[in-house]
């Protein structure tokens, strides 16, 4: 005689079975991967993040007040983190990525310290603040693209006469995830100053490398600044003279002379003009990216499933592309963006995918 329980029957009693032995093997530590399957491997990246932009005139007033609060010596770093609206108190505006607009007033410094996670600055507002690192100051300058390498003692100060504001970008994230984060602090306020400023861009600035090189930092290019000046000259000039990319206009990453390879290992810099008329194409790929405005005017059509997003931006608006969203530049009268993402580690892993889409 046939003893299996009609088709619903079936069901009603695995249901409360299944209950039952999920609790049981809850209590174990363990849990059923064929409930969670589909969500561990989507067909797509599901990021939580969401896109977002801080227009700067929103908030630079809170900068400016965080400065009435708070010295930069109390702070160690007086920092306004951008955390992703989807990874609030999370300290993440990606999941792998951290940003953060800091502040120094004129005669304050932010005192010396390390750690293994590296940090770029990317300078937004103001004059005459440096950041020191192993030894060598740098003048800081809007535009200026500076590297804090892991593990290198850095402070900051501001010698001029205005605030000086910057884009801190680091891989705390991608550490975090892989528990190891270290930090030390320095035992004097300020490093001793060991290296006339601007010996690192002459050693290895001047398409040129000491003949006995031997990399000072590892993987992480032994320049500490990449000026504007020469970014902007560059990007100026191809615009006139080479043909614009239907995607990103005229686009440039930052090297590490001695590799080719990105500055950092764990994250990526770009430098790109829109010429004016610019209606870009379409493109997604897996690195999320956190953009800074230097110069005019523009707007990003970013766009996931039916949910879409128009960002007009313009001067020092910051605004973050997530992973595998859709985005599409547009500039009438041209502008000029620094972005970085994680790409050297999807490259290093063998994961990066692009679509450039039309
Ligand atoms: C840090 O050391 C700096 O050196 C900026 O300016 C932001 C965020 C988290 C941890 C360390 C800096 C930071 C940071």
């Amino acid at each position: 005689m046939d003893m299996t329980p009609p088709p619903s029957q079936a069901c009603a009693t695995n249901g409360a079975a299944r209950k039952a032995f999920y609790e049981a093997i809850a209590a174990r530590n363990m849990t059923p991967l064929w409930e969670v399957l589909h969500a561990l491997v989507p067909p797509q990246p599901a990021t939580p993040c969401l896109p977002s932009l801080w227009r700067y005139g929103e908030v630079r007033p809170y900068l400016m007040e965080s400065g009435r609060l708070i010295t930069a010596e109390e702070a160690v770093r007086r920092v306004l983190i951008l955390e992703n609206p989807a990874l609030r108190g999370q300290s993440a505006i990606t999941q792998s990525l951290y940003a953060g607009l800091q502040l120094i007033l004129p005669g304050e410094i932010a005192p010396s310290h390390r750690h293994t996670q590296s940090a770029l600055r990317f300078v937004v507002e103001g004059r005459g603040a440096y950041t020191a690192v192993d030894g060598e100051r740098t003048t800081m300058s809007p535009g200026d693209f500076i590297i804090t390498p892991s593990w290198t003692w850095h402070d900051h100060g501001c010698d001029g006469q205005e605030p000086v504001v910057w884009l801190d970008g680091l891989d705390i994230p991608m550490l975090r995830f892989f528990d190891a984060g270290f930090a030390e602090n320095g035992s004097t306020q300020s490093q001793p100053v060991t290296r006339a400023e601007g010996t690192s861009y002459q050693r290895y600035g001047a398409n040129m490398l000491p003949v006995r090189y031997d990399a000072p930092f590892g993987q992480t290019s032994p320049i500490f600044s990449y000026p504007y000046e020469r970014t902007r000259e560059a990007l100026h000039q191809l615009e006139r003279q080479a043909p614009i990319d239907a995607w990103d206009g005229v686009k440039l990453r930052y090297v590490n002379p001695a590799t080719g390879g990105s500055p950092m290992p764990t994250m990526a810099t770009f430098m790109q003009r829109l010429p004016a008329g610019f209606a870009g194409q379409p493109w997604r790929q897996t690195d999320g990216a956190v953009f800074s405005v230097v110069e005019g005017h523009g707007n990003v059509t970013v766009a996931r499933d039916e949910q879409v997003w128009t960002f007009e931006f313009g001067p020092r608006d910051h605004f973050v592309i997530p992973s595998w969203h859709t985005a599409q530049l547009r500039s009438a009268q041209g502008c000029v963006l620094f972005s970085f993402s994680d790409h050297p580690v999807h490259q290093a892993l063998g994961i990066h995918r692009e679509e450039r889409l039309s």
